[in-house]
C-alpha cells in the first residue's frame, strides 16, 4: 500500500527526504513571503494526503527566507475578484491541507521565524507541535484588511491561544511574540537559535517512535476531541486496544522488563 512521493513534482513547497524518515517540506516562494496561493495550498493537499502511506516518519514544517508565511495570498485574491462561490471553495481547499495535516496521523513540527500571520497562523496550528526563535511573530491581520480567518483559525487558534485572546487578536491586529507568545500557547518551544535546528531535532525523537503509535497520537487526540466525553473515552479504549498490543511494541516492553529499557527521570 506504500506509495511513492516525487519531489520534482513540486513548484511551490521544497522537499527533501531524510534516511531517517524526516521530511523537510518547506514553503518556497520567500519573494512573496510565504504567501498562499491557490497552487501552494494544492500541493499542501498533495503532499499531506500521501505522506501517512509514503513511510513519511515526521515533517519538519518551514518557510524559505526571512518570514514563514504572509497568509493568504492577496495579490492573487485581490486579482481574481472571487465570487463568494469561489472563496468558498477556495477555504474548502484549505481545509482538506489542513485537516490532512492535523488528522493523517504524521507528527509535523513547524520551525517558525519571522511573520506567521493571518492564513500563515492557520497553517502553523495544524501543525502538532511549534517552534519559534526570537524573530518570530504572530497575528491575525484579516480584520484590518477587510476580512476574515477562513483556514480554521476560528478551531484551531482559539484551541491554543482562548476565545477571548482570539477575539482580541483579531479585533485589535494584536502581535505576539517572544516569552508572551509562548506563554498563551502559540508554540511549545521557543529557542535562541534556530527554529529550525530544533525542530529537526524534536522531529528525529518523534520519528523514533514506532509509526502505529505516532498514527494515534497525531489523529486520535484531534478526533477525540470533536467526540462527546463519553464516546471519546470509548474511541480511546478501542485505539488503545489496537496500538497497545502492536507485535512492534513488545520489543520495547521487554527491554523495560529487562532493565535494560531507558527510564524517565527528572531531568530527562
Ligand atoms: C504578499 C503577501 C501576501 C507579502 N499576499 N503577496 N496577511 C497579511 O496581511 C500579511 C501581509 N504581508 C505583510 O504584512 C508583509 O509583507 C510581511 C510582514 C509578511 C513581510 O514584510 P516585508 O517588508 O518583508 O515584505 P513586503 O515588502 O511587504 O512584501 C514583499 C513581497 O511579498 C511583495 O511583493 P513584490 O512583488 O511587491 O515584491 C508583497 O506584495 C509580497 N507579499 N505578503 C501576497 N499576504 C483563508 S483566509 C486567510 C486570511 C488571510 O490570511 S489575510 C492575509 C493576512
Amino acid at each position: 500500500m506504500s506509495i511513492q512521493i516525487n519531489p520534482a513534482d513540486f513548484t511551490n513547497l521544497a522537499l527533501e527526504a531524510h534516511d531517517d524518515g524526516v521530511w523537510v517540506v518547506t514553503l518556497n516562494r520567500p519573494t512573496k513571503r510565504n504567501a498562499l496561493d491557490i497552487d501552494t495550498i494544492e500541493e499542501l493537499v498533495t503532499f499531506f494526503s500521501a505522506a501517512p502511506r509514503a513511510g513519511v516518519r515526521a515533517v519538519v514544517l518551514a518557510g524559505a527566507g526571512e518570514h514563514f508565511c504572509a497568509g493568504l495570498d492577496l495579490i492573487e485574491h485581490h486579482d481574481e475578484d472571487r465570487s463568494p462561490a469561489d472563496f468558498m471553495h477556495v477555504c474548502l481547499r484549505w481545509h482538506e491541507a489542513f485537516n490532512k495535516m492535523e488528522y493523517g496521523g504524521v507528527p509535523i513540527i513547524a520551525a517558525l521565524q519571522g511573520a506567521v500571520v493571518g492564513g500563515g497562523l492557520e497553517l502553523a496550528s495544524s501543525a502538532h507541535v511549534r517552534v519559534m526563535d526570537e524573530t518570530t511573530y504572530f497575528a491575525l491581520p484579516e480584520g484590518h484588511r477587510g476580512l476574515f480567518t477562513g483556514g480554521g483559525a476560528t478551531i484551531r487558534v482559539t484551541d491554543l491561544v482562548g476565545k477571548a485572546r482570539m477575539i482580541d487578536m483579531m479585533l485589535m491586529g494584536r502581535v505576539y511574540s517572544g516569552a508572551e507568545a509562548e506563554e498563551v500557547g502559540l508554540a511549545q518551544y521557543r529557542v535562541e537559535g534556530s527554529s529550525f535546528d530544533k525542530a529537526m531535532e524534536l522531529a528525529r525523537r518523534a520519528a523514533e517512535n514506532l509509526p502505529l503509535s505516532n498514527f494515534a497520537i497525531c489523529s486520535a487526540v484531534s478526533h477525540m476531541q470533536n467526540m462527546s466525553a463519553m464516546d471519546a473515552a470509548y474511541a480511546e479504549a478501542v485505539v488503545a486496544g489496537v496500538v497497545n498490543t502492536q507485535p512492534d511494541a513488545r520489543a520495547r516492553l521487554a527491554a523495560f522488563a529487562d532493565k535494560s529499557g531507558a527510564r524517565i527521570r527528572k531531568d530527562g
